[in-house]
Formats: C-alpha cells, structure tokens, sequence
C-alpha cells in the first residue's frame, strides 16, 4: 500500500507522522472520507469544496490548491492499481509543541489514504437498519459546527458507544433543543406518506444544517435525485423524534452507508417494519449515479 505523506508515496511503514502533530494533540485538523466506483472519483469537487470550508472554517491553510488535491488523490489511487475504493484526505495544523498555539505549526500535515472500501453488509439494505436515540447530544453549532468536518469526532464516538451498547449499529443524535441532527456518521431522512401509496403527495424531509448537522454530500445528491427523478417535494425543516417515529420511512445517507433503510427507531416499527418503496428507488437511482458519473483516475475509463 502506498500513502500519499506531505506531497510524497511512501510505503505504510514510512507512513507516519510526529507525536508532537496537532492533529493527534487536540485533534486540531480537517478530514473528508471519499468513494471511487469504477474508476471514478464520485463528487471529488463537492469534497474537495468541503474541505476548504471545513480548513477555511477554522483558520488552517492547506498548502495545496484544489487542483494539486485532486491530482494527489487521483495519483494515490493510481499508485495502488483501485478502481473502487475509500479516499481519506486528513489535513491537520501540523508539528507544533505542547502547546494549544496553532502558530507554532509551521506546516500543516497532508495524508491521503486509499484502501479498499468495506461495504456495509448486504443485509443493512434489504432488511433495514434498527438505530437507538443517544443521550449525547450534537455538538452546538454555536461552539464546534458540526459542518466542520474536523479530526475531533468525540461527539459522534460517544453516541456510537451508546448505539454498540445498545448492539444497534446506528444511533440518532438530537441537538440541545430536542430536534433530531444526524447519526454517528450518516445524514438523516423521513419519508412522509402520500394518500392513495402514489409517490405524488409523498414528501422527502431532511433537518436543515441550523439544527446542527455535516452538509453531507450524499444527502445533496439524494436531495437531487428525490426531486429531480422521483419528483418528489423535498424540504429541510426541524422535527422531532416523534416524527422519526410515525413516519413511513426513514433513511440513512453517508459515503460509506449510501443510502441505507431504517426499519426501528427506539423499539418502535417503522412503518410497516421493512425497507419502503422511496427508500429503495432512492438506492437503485444513487447506484446508477455511482456507476455513470465521476472525475476518471486514469483516462478513458
Ligand atoms: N454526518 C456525519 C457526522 C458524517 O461524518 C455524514 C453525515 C455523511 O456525509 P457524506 O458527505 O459522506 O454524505 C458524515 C460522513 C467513516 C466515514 O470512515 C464517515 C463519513 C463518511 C465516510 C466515511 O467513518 N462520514
């Protein structure tokens, strides 16, 4: 395996990074996590946008434009002979010393790990997810914006013990308020019913980023895709956990998950306890998106 490090492919065992890095002190970085489907980047500039805000958002400087990012990236693919494959793209403050003052890390560190992607097991899609509530709450907007997609993911790792406590892969966190965020590592989605099981009066709801959640790029896309091939009314509104719990669907969006079904919430049957109609043409559109859009790694494939 070979790991792009500070503008250089080295081996795994070169790979490695001071103890004294900010990114390890306090966690003081950036990060996006990438997908490439048949040798193609999927949304490599929306992730690439990201990044720059999540950087720009807390002061750090990448000294890479857009352009020599993604020339890293596709370089590190290519270097490793993927096709399909997970990008880690981590930028962090740098060495500095043992104190919290970024100006002392002169250059920020910039790693970019491509492995193979381990994919979620098949029976996530065609059974459904169950997810628990945590009592941990979202990050406040106000003090860390969870659209920061920062190197400091306490916040979700607390509620990913809470849902592996509770042997659910998954667990929704409510911001302060009470109104549902997101899952550890995925966007959110309620499927509101129609009347008549027409997919006409059938509303896609998401909680908008002033909840407190990651602009997930998936989410975006499933957005676009509700809208523009299922021709659905898609809104970005708060609700509570009551309405997770009465609605019809509910869905997971993330670049590792894709879109995956949840069919429990807290005990509680979602609608009728199986992957529903919206959730699975959803799947099938995003798939086909997968496999026909995307920057080449190599040209021509
Ligand atoms: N919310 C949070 C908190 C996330 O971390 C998403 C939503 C979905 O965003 P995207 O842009 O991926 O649709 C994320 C993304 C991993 C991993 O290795 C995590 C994410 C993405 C890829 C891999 O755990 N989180």
């Amino acid at each position: 395996m070979k790991i792009y490090l500070n503008g250089k492919l080295v081996s795994r065992e070169q790979a490695q990074i001071s103890v004294f890095d900010h990114g390890l002190l306090y966690g003081d970085g950036v990060f996006e996590g990438i997908r490439a489907y048949h040798g193609r980047v999927f949304k490599l500039r929306e992730h690439l946008d990201r990044l720059a805000n999540s950087a720009q958002a807390i002061l750090l400087t990448i000294p890479l434009t857009k352009e020599e990012l993604e020339a890293a990236i596709i370089e590190t693919l290519q270097a490793n002979s993927l096709k399909d494959a997970y990008v880690r793209v981590i930028v962090t403050r740098g060495v500095g010393d043992l104190g919290l003052d970024p100006q002392k890390c002169l250059r920020p560190s910039i790693v970019i790990i491509a492995d193979r992607i381990a994919l979620y097991p098949e029976e996530y899609y065609s059974h459904g997810l169950e997810v628990i509530t945590a009592t941990t709450k979202r990050n406040l907007p106000e003090a860390i914006n969870p659209c920061i997609k920062s190197l400091n993911y306490l916040n979700n790792i607390l509620a990913k013990i809470e849902a592996s406590r509770a042997n659910v892969p998954e667990a929704i966190l409510l911001n302060k308020d009470g109104y549902v965020a997101e899952c550890t590592g995925d966007n959110l989605f309620l499927v509101r019913g129609g009347v008549g099981g027409g997919l006409e009066e059938t509303t896609l709801v998401t909680p908008p980023t002033s909840v407190g959640v990651l602009e997930g790029i998936t989410r975006a896309t499933v957005m676009d895709l509700a809208k523009t091939r299922l021709k659905l009314l898609v809104k970005e509104e708060p609700f509570t956990v009551y309405h997770v719990y009465t609605a019809a669907e509910v869905f997971l969006t993330g670049t590792a998950a894709e879109v995956i079904p949840v069919v429990k919430v807290d005990g509680r049957r979602i609608g009728e306890g199986k992957p529903g109609k919206v959730t699975h043409r959803l799947i099938k559109e995003f798939r086909e998106l997968t496999r026909l859009t995307g920057v080449p790694i190599r040209g021509g494939t």
